[in-house]
C-alpha cells in the first residue's frame, strides 16, 4: 500500500524531547540493554523511596514478570507530594463541565489535600491495604481524586464506566469482592441524566459486601438513601484531616484492576501494578504526546477506560501536567464544542478517538473553522484505527496542517501506548500507528507462528516484556496464560491483525479475535449474545459485527426464538432493552434479525464466518457449507438479512 509521508511543517519539525535518530539509537538500545535503560528512565521519571534489586526479573517463557522487584514508591507521591515544591500554584485539573458555563480549575497544591482528606475518608470506613474500592463516577474531579486517594493508601480501584448498567457493575463488584462503592447522585452527559446512584442501589441488592458508598452530589435531584450505608461525599470531607502519610508500597503492589471484554466469557479483570504500570504511564505520556512544562493537556476519554487511567490521570499527574477532563459529549451545546473548549483553555495537545473525529466531520468544516485553535500543537487518536478521510481532516482542518498526529495503538493490558509516532520525529503516514515505543517488540505472524514478510497481514504479538504491561488477570491465572500466551507460548497475543511496511511501519487493521471496538469502545460478541439470551423468548444468539462510517463497528444479531414465541417490532424493542439493562447503551445491536435456526456444523458450533457475510451483505463466496448440519437454513437466513 502506498501513502503519502506526511512532513510536519518547520516550525513543529521536531519533537523537542527526541529526534528521529535519537529515536532510532534509543530503541536499538533499549532492545540491547533493557536492565540499563528502564533503570535510567525508573530514575527520571519516578521518585522512589527505596530503590529496586533488579529491575527486571523472568520472561514470558516462564510467565513469571517481575519489574523493580524492591522498590518502594506511592504513585499519589509521584502524582502530588513531589511537584509541590515546584507548582503549587499551577493548575492540576482543568474541569471542564457538561454545561459550558461550568468550568474550574484545581491547583496541584489543592489537589494533594483533596487527595489526603479522601484517603482520609477511606481510612475512616475502613478501607485497608489491599482491599478494592469500586469507582462507578461521572468525568468530574472527584473521579481522579478517588482513584489518586485508593494509591495512597494502597487500596486498589476497581473503575467502572458510568455508562454501564447496574448488571454489569453488580458483577464486577463482585468479581473483585468491593466493599466501598464511591459514586454521584446522578451524572450529567449532553444535558441528559444518568441515574448512577439508582443503578448503583440495584447493583447492591445482589452485593451483601458492601459496607458503604459513597455519593458525590453532582446535581440537585433528590435520590433514595439509605442512611445506614450510605454517606455524602461533601459531608465526610468536611470533618476530616488533611494530613494523610502516603503509604511505601512495593514496586508490584497491586494498583488497579480495570474491566475489559475479551472474546469469550465475562469481562476480565486486567490487574495493573504500581512501578511499572506508573513509569511506562509517565513516559509515553511525555514523549508521545511531547509534552512540556507548562503545557495544556486534554484526553477525551472518559475515567472508565484504560486510557482515562493512563492519559487523563496518571501519566500526566505524574509528569506535572494540566489535565483537562471533560464531562460532557463532542455534540453538545453544539459540534463545535470540542474546538471551543481548546480555544477557551489554550489547549496544546489534544487526544480524543476516531470515532468523535468522524461524527464531527460529518457535521461540516464550518464548526471547526468559526474557532481558533491556535494553541494546538499536537493531535493524537486512539481506540480502533483511523479511515484515512477522517486522519486528513483532523491533520488538515482541525489542525491546519501544523499539528504532528500521533496514532497511538495499545489495550488496556498494555497499560500505556505501545505503537505510536512521536510527534515531530516519525514522518506520519495516515493510518499507521507507526513505530514500536522503547523497549517494545512487536511481531506479525501467521496462524503456526511463524513470522510474516513485511507486508503481509498476520496477528500481531510482543515477544519481550515491557512496564506497563498487565500483572495477570484478577483472581483468575489461568485465564491470564491462556487468553494471552497459550496460542503462541513465550509471547503476548494482543488479538490484534497487523502488518509491517518496508519502512518498519505497523498497520493495524483491528480485531482478529471476537472482540468488537464500537465508537471505541471494547465489547465481547459473546457478552451480548450472554444478554440477548437473558430474554425467555430467545434460543440462541450469535453476534457479528458490521462496518459503520461513524462507530467504526456496529452489532449485527442473529437470534432464534424458543417455540410459541414470534418475532415482531416490540420483541426487538425488548431485545434491545435487555442488552441495555445488561450492559449498557454502547452495547445495543443496531441490527436484529430473527430466523429459524443458525448455521451450525455437525459438531454444533455457530458458523460465525457465514453469518458475517451474510450480515455484511457480502454474498460472494461463502465457502464450504458442506460441513453444516442443515444447510438448508442458509437460504433463509439470506433472504431475510437486513442489509442488501
Ligand atoms: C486504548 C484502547 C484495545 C483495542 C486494540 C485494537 C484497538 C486501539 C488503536 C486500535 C488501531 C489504534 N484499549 N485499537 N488503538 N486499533 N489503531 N491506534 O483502546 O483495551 O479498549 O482496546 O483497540 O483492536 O486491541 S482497549
Amino acid at each position: 500500500m502506498e501513502h503519502d509521508l506526511h512532513p510536519v511543517s518547520p516550525e513543529f519539525a521536531s519533537n523537542t524531547l527526541v529526534t528521529e535518530t535519537q529515536y532510532q539509537e534509543q530503541y536499538a538500545r533499549s532492545l540491547s540493554d533493557p536492565e540499563g535503560f528502564w533503570s535510567e528512565q525508573a530514575k527520571k521519571y519516578l521518585h522512589w523511596f527505596e530503590d529496586w534489586e533488579k529491575v527486571l526479573s523472568g520472561g514470558f517463557d516462564s510467565l513469571d514478570v517481575h519489574w523493580f522487584s524492591g522498590g518502594k514508591l506511592n504513585v499519589s507521591f509521584n502524582c502530588l507530594d513531589r511537584h509541590l515544591a515546584t507548582r503549587a500554584e499551577q493548575p492540576a485539573i482543568i474541569w471542564e463541565g457538561d454545561d459550558p458555563k461550568d468550568s474550574k480549575v484545581i491547583n496541584y497544591r489543592e489537589l494533594h489535600e483533596q487527595v489526603c482528606k479522601f484517603a482520609n475518608v477511606l481510612k475512616h470506613y475502613g478501607v485497608r491495604k489491599g482491599d478494592r474500592v469500586s469507582i462507578y463516577l461521572p468525568m468530574i474531579p472527584e473521579a481522579a481524586i478517588a482513584m489518586l486517594a485508593c494509591t495512597r493508601i494502597g487500596a486498589v480501584h476497581s473503575v467502572v464506566f458510568g455508562g454501564f448498567s447496574s448488571e454489569a457493575l453488580k458483577t464486577r463488584i463482585q468479581d473483585a469482592d468491593c466493599q466501598i462503592v464511591i459514586t454521584a447522585n446522578e451524572g450529567i452527559r449532553g444535558s441528559k441524566i444518568v441515574p448512577l446512584k439508582h443503578n448503583v442501589d440495584t447493583a447492591l441488592k445482589e452485593c451483601p459486601n458492601v459496607r458503604n458508598v459513597i455519593v458525590v452530589k453532582r446535581t440537585q435531584n433528590q435520590v433514595a438513601w439509605n442512611s445506614s450505608r450510605d454517606v455524602w461525599y461533601h459531608d465526610a470531607m468536611s470533618q476530616i484531616k488533611t494530613e494523610c502519610a502516603p503509604a511505601i508500597m512495593d514496586a508490584e503492589d497491586p494498583l488497579f484492576i480495570l474491566y475489559t471484554s475479551g472474546s469469550t466469557g465475562k469481562p476480565k479483570g486486567i490487574l495493573h501494578g504500581t512501578a511499572g504500570y506508573l513509569l511506562y504511564a509517565a513516559m509515553t505520556h511525555k514523549l508521545v504526546f511531547d509534552y512540556h512544562d507548562k503545557e495544556i493537556y486534554w484526553c477525551t476519554a472518559d475515567v472508565g477506560w484504560i486510557t482515562g487511567h493512563s492519559y487523563c490521570v496518571y501519566g500526566p499527574l505524574a509528569n506535572g501536567a494540566t489535565t483537562l477532563l471533560f464531562e460532557g459529549v463532542p455534540t453538545y451545546p453544539t459540534a463545535s464544542r470540542f474546538w471551543e473548549v481548546i480555544d477557551k483553555h489554550k489547549v496544546n495537545i489534544f487526544y480524543t478517538a476516531p470515532t468523535a473525529i468522524r461524527a464531527l466531520r460529518r457535521e461540516g468544516d464550518d464548526w471547526v473553522k468559526r474557532t481558533s485553535r491556535k494553541s494546538l500543537r499536537v493531535l493524537g487518536t486512539v481506540g480502533e484505527p483511523i479511515n484515512p478521510e477522517a486522519w486528513e481532516w483532523y491533520y488538515h482542518i482541525v489542525g491546519e496542517a501544523r499539528c504532528p498526529i500521533a496514532d497511538t495503538w495499545w489495550q488496556t493490558e498494555t497499560g500505556g501506548i505501545m505503537i505510536s509516532a512521536l510527534p515531530g520525529a516519525t514522518p506520519l503516514k495516515p493510518g499507521a500507528a507507526a513505530w514500536p515505543f522503547f523497549g517494545i517488540v512487536p511481531m506479525i505472524i501467521d496462524d503456526e507462528g511463524k513470522p510474516v514478510p513485511d507486508g503481509k497481514m498476520g496477528k500481531l504479538v510482543i515477544t519481550q516484556p515491557w512496564p506497563g504491561m498487565l500483572q495477570t488477570v484478577y483472581q483468575n491465572p489461568e485465564r491470564f496464560v491462556n487468553a494471552y500466551f497459550k496460542e503462541f507460548p513465550g509471547r503476548y497475543l494482543t488479538g490484534d491483525q497487523a502488518y509491517r511496511d518496508a519502512d518498519g511501519y505497523y498497520w493495524i487493521s483491528g480485531r482478529s479475535d471476537d472482540v468488537l471496538k464500537i465508537s471505541g469502545h471494547r465489547i465481547g460478541t459473546q457478552e451480548v449474545e450472554s444478554a440477548l439470551i437473558r430474554h425467555q423468548a430467545v434460543s440462541e444468539a450469535a453476534v457479528v459485527a458490521i462496518p459503520d462510517p461513524i462507530k467504526g463497528q456496529s452489532i449485527y444479531a442473529f437470534v432464534t426464538l424458543k417455540v410459541g414465541f414470534h418475532s415482531n417490532d416490540d420483541l426487538k424493542k425488548e431485545l434491545v432493552q435487555t442488552v441495555r439493562e445488561s450492559i449498557g447503551a454502547i452495547a445495543i445491536p443496531e441490527h436484529i434479525q430473527f430466523t429459524e435456526g443458525m448455521p451450525k456444523t455437525r459438531s454444533g458450533k455457530i458458523m460465525r464466518r457465514l453469518l458475517r457475510k451474510i450480515a455484511n451483505n457480502d454474498l460472494t463466496d461463502l465457502g464450504d457449507l458442506t460441513t453444516l448440519a442443515d444447510p438448508g437454513v442458509v437460504d433463509e437466513i439470506i433472504r431475510d438479512r437486513e442489509i442488501k
